[in-house]
């Protein structure tokens, strides 16, 4: 099969990042629209994967539903654990997971849902 144009494939899936910036909801709605959701993170190798893309963008975690309690958007618990130095840092206000660059590389952190920044979509195809 191939791969569509604007989407790159890694490990039984398609990955696009947008060329714009959204809020956590809008950029999220941008996904589902595509037949996709914001991005999950399930290993080590596919964050190294993502860190091509150099901009921050939104993943599919978030803690809104419980403070504290990050989930990804798939409902799946947070297993793997790849925050930045001293994230999350941001309680309440601070309740959507963005991947940003820091000086040990790029990490999660716990952003404002309202902020605007690009994305990244993930769609699941078979092998
Ligand atoms: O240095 C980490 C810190 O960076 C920003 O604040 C200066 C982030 N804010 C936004 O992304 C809005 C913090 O979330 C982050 O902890
Ligand atoms: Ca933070």
């Amino acid at each position: 099969s191939v791969t569509p144009l604007g989407w790159k494939y890694f490990s039984s899936s398609l990955y696009t990042i947008s060329s714009i910036r959204k809020n956590w909801q809008e950029s999220r709605d941008d996904c589902l629209q595509k037949g996709a959701d914001l991005v999950i993170v399930n290993s080590r190798e596919e964050e190294n994967f993502l860190s091509q893309f150099h901009e921050t963008m939104w993943i599919g975690l978030t803690d809104l539903e419980t403070e504290g309690t990050w989930k990804w958007v798939d409902g799946t618990p947070m297993t793997e654990r790849y925050w930045g130095p001293g994230e999350p840092n941001g309680r309440t206000s601070e309740n959507c997971g963005d991947i940003k660059q820091y000086d040990v590389g790029k990490r999660w952190n716990d952003a404002n849902c309202n902020i605007k920044v690009c994305w990244t979509c993930e769609k699941k195809v078979s092998p």
